[in-house]
């Protein structure tokens, strides 16, 4: 073996063992950790380099990767399983799982990337995977297949559509028609709810007239169709809808399948807004009814989780984007986050957190003059209860 083969091995082995440290600077609702998860250093030497001396006598890197990010997310049997985008050189995203004992550390690619059944010849790449454990009993990954449109003459032009596959170990993948929307000609951002709705399954959609822009798309939508296996939505409403002057005012989308609580479904996705300095995503959250997934009855203003330091950075820089949360029985709850298109981190909070934080955080009122009315009136009420306390 060439000898840089065992300094590429020990720089890999010293990033899968770092251990992480949460940050102490969190906000109350959640907190940061000071290294991601996965990074490009987290792809194994053996799936960029060929070992071969006779093939590769100079230990030339010959199949490199961009990044890893935007990963869907699961925990089964006490593990903790990422389905993560992993982008080639060559710009051609693909799936691979990265296990670990713990969800803020130690996760390791296993040895093969997800070899998806290659069903869908048009389809040139294909990106973040949400997974959805189903009540039907089957996990299902629904994620963006994207396609040259061929009508369009412009080299650069695609068409996004929702690809489906489903599984019962993250090993052997059964891959569906992708999902068709009759009434919406390309979408992202998929997710599929985890309960029957009526009997049917349940989609968050992402209505868009183009591969990307909006348009004429409100905002999240939501859909029924009755066949998993030929999957057809006709009508989608609109759940969280993007607003004039907001953090969705360009786009917003599903992320993770929807946390069930005692108040309500809660949703983490993401919105984007333009900016001089091109788009800006965010994270941010809100809860829809238990019964009515799609109708919305908490949105606390403003966003939750947006780049910060470093986060900023990357190839997409001002990302910070979610389509991976593990909600543990215990409460617990993490959230994995790419930023900037590049790395994966991970954020934590609880569920008692974040159903106080949905619920209990004030509205966005839409207009300066109300924002900084609705500042005053808290400041008013802590200056009382700081004179309060300092009487004492
Ligand atoms: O580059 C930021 C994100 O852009 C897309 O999200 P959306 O469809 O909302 O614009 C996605 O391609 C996503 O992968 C990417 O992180």
């Amino acid at each position: 073996m060439h000898k840089q083969y065992f300094f590429e091995q020990s720089r890999y082995d010293r990033v899968v063992r770092q251990q992480n440290k949460k940050l102490l600077s969190g906000n109350g609702v959640f907190d940061r950790y000071k290294y991601p998860v996965l990074t490009r250093e987290h792809i194994p030497v053996f799936w960029r380099y060929d070992l071969n001396e006779t093939t590769n006598p100079y230990f030339l890197e010959r199949l490199g990767v961009n990044a890893t990010f935007n990963a869907g997310a699961i925990e089964i049997a006490g593990k903790y399983y990422l389905v993560a985008r992993v982008e080639g050189a060559d710009r051609k995203s693909f799936f691979a799982v990265a296990e670990s004992e713990s969800p803020v550390e130690g996760f390791k690619f296993w040895d093969y990337p997800v070899q998806l059944p290659d069903t869908c010849k048009e389809e040139t790449n294909v990106y973040d995977m949400r997974l959805t454990r189903h009540q039907d009993g089957y996990i299902y990954g629904v994620f963006c297949s994207e396609s040259k449109d061929k009508d369009n003459p412009d080299l650069a032009a695609a068409v996004a559509s929702a690809g489906i596959v489903r599984t019962k170990d993250l090993k052997t993948w059964e891959r569906l028609p992708n999902l068709k929307t009759l009434r919406s000609p390309q979408q992202r951002n998929v997710v599929l709810h985890p309960e029957f709705i009526d009997g049917k399954y349940a989609f968050y959609t992402r209505p868009m007239d183009d591969f990307i822009n909006t348009g004429s798309g409100g905002g999240i939508g939501f859909g029924l169709c009755d066949d998993i296996t030929n999957a057809v939505i006709d009508e989608e409403i609109i759940t969280s809808r993007r607003k004039y002057h907001t953090i969705t005012e360009a786009k917003n989308g599903a992320g993770a399948p929807p946390i069930r609580t005692e108040r309500g479904w809660i949703h983490i996705a993401h919105g984007v807004r333009n900016t001089a300095a091109g788009l800006r995503y965010v994270i941010y959250a809100f809860a829809t009814d238990l019964n009515e997934p799609w109708k919305v009855i908490a949105e606390p203003s403003g966003f939750m989780i947006g780049p910060r330091g470093d986060e900023r950075v990357g190839d997409v820089s001002n990302v910070v984007f979610t389509n991976g949360v593990i909600a543990r029985r215990n409460g617990d709850i993490f959230i994995y986050y790419a930023s900037s298109d590049t790395r994966l981190h991970v954020a934590s909070t609880t569920i008692e957190r974040l159903i106080d934080y949905v619920f209990n955080t004030p509205q966005d009122p839409l207009r300066s003059a109300d924002c900084v009315a609705q500042r005053c009136d808290m400041i008013r009420k802590n200056l009382e209860i700081i004179k309060k306390e300092s009487q004492i």
